[in-house]
Order: C-alpha cells, then sequence, then structure tokens
C-alpha cells in the first residue's frame, strides 16, 4: 500500500478531527524531517499512522496487543487511553501492511516517549505536540522554534509541561513518561517558567 492509499483508508477509520490533527502531524514530521536530515517519506507514514488506533474500542485494542504479542502494562489498562500507541503499532502492521520496524516502534512510543528514542521516534513525538492544530499546551511558540534546532532539547521542554499538565489533572502518570523525562532532562535548558 502506498501513501496515497494508506491516506484514503486512515480517513475512514478516524472521526474528522482526528484525521485533521493527523494530516498536520504527517506534514509537521515532514518539515521535521528536512530541518534534521531524516527520511521526508519515511516521517510523513510515521505521522500518518501515529494515531491510526486512537478510534478503535478499547475491548479491540487489547485483543490487538494480545493477538501481537505485546505486554500490556497496569497503567495501559486502568488509563485505555495510553493504549492507542501499541494498539495502532499492531494495526499499523496487520491492517497497513507496515513492516519497517523503525515506523512501527515511532508509533509504539509516540506517547509516553521512553529513554534514548532514535531520530524517528522524537520527530513523531515532537509533531504530535507541536503541530498547527494544537492551541491547548503552554509555550508552544518557543516549543515549536526548539523543535527546528534541537530535538533533544525539544524533548526535555515538552516532557517537563506534558508532566506538570499531568500532576496538576490528577491523571495517573505513566513511569514511563517519568523515566523518559529523567533521560531528556538534562538537555533541558533554562527557561523563564522553570523553577
Ligand atoms: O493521541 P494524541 O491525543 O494526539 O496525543 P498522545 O498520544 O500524546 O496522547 C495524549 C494523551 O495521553 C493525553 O490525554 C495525555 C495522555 N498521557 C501522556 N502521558 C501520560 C498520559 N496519560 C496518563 N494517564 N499518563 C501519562 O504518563
Ligand atoms: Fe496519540
Ligand atoms: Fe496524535
Amino acid at each position: 500500500m502506498d501513501l496515497h492509499d494508506i491516506r484514503k483508508k486512515v480517513k475512514k477509520e478516524l472521526d474528522k478531527g482526528r484525521y485533521e490533527h493527523t494530516k498536520g502531524v504527517m506534514y509537521t514530521a515532514a518539515a521535521l524531517a528536512m530541518a534534521h536530515g531524516y527520511s521526508v517519506e519515511k516521517a510523513m507514514l510515521a505521522g500518518l499512522l501515529h494515531d491510526c488506533g486512537k478510534c478503535t474500542p478499547t475491548g479491540e485494542k487489547i485483543a490487538l496487543c494480545e493477538r501481537h504479542h505485546i505486554l500490556i502494562s497496569k497503567v495501559e489498562r486502568e488509563n485505555p487511553s495510553l493504549l492507542h500507541a501499541k494498539a495502532g503499532m499492531a494495526l499499523a502492521e496487520e491492517k497497513y501492511g507496515v513492516t519497517d520496524p523503525e515506523i512501527l516502534h515511532a508509533i509504539k512510543v509516540h506517547t509516553t516517549g521512553e529513554p534514548n528514542m532514535n531520530t524517528l521516534d522524537k520527530i513523531i513525538f515532537i509533531a504530535d505536540y507541536i503541530e498547527p492544530g494544537r492551541d491547548q499546551a503552554p509555550h508552544l511558540d518557543v516549543i515549536r522554534q526548539i523543535a527546528f534546532a534541537d530535538l533533544n532539547q525539544c524533548m526535555a521542554e515538552i516532557l517537563y509541561d506534558t508532566l506538570h499538565y499531568l500532576s496538576n489533572r490528577k491523571g495517573e502518570i505513566d513511569p514511563t513518561t517519568e523515566i523518559t523525562y529523567e533521560f531528556y532532562q538534562p538537555y533541558g535548558k533554562e527557561q523563564p517558567w522553570k523553577q
């Protein structure tokens, strides 16, 4: 299946808002790939599929992970919104015929991140946060500029804000998000909003 066919299929699977977000991530990932010397085609495919499991019912998400022998953590079981990343990886393989391990891995880790991510992982994680349709997150103007200059610093600044957002929201924090921040924290710089 080429990008065009996958795009038509993804459009049918997602609701309108999610498809708009998906296009934003796809083109933002392409721009980040250009800035950081990565394959534009691969970045677009990963961006197109990163949320392909988002509109799948929870029961089917769990079944997908089980079929693909993907372990579900306790936090993921209790917060099924986290599950769309792993389920999306399974769906990308099963339904869209993706075999490239880098693309599958970028989909898998796009919500919590993980320590020592590769270039595509970081491009997708960051594109998901900064795409033009996003307008809720704080400091987006600064974070968007950093994204095109330094991927590791950008990871640090995004994870700092995400952990603060999650702690204020009293949402359960996935330990993977925390260990990812610990890994990237040294790449962060002083910012007016950090104490
Ligand atoms: O799928 P998107 O909405 O485009 O973005 P995403 O895959 O980053 O998922 C965002 C959601 O995931 C948002 O509701 C916050 C949540 N999230 C991210 N890290 C954690 C988390 N939720 C919990 N409970 N714990 C986390 O560590
Ligand atoms: Fe997502
Ligand atoms: Fe997303």
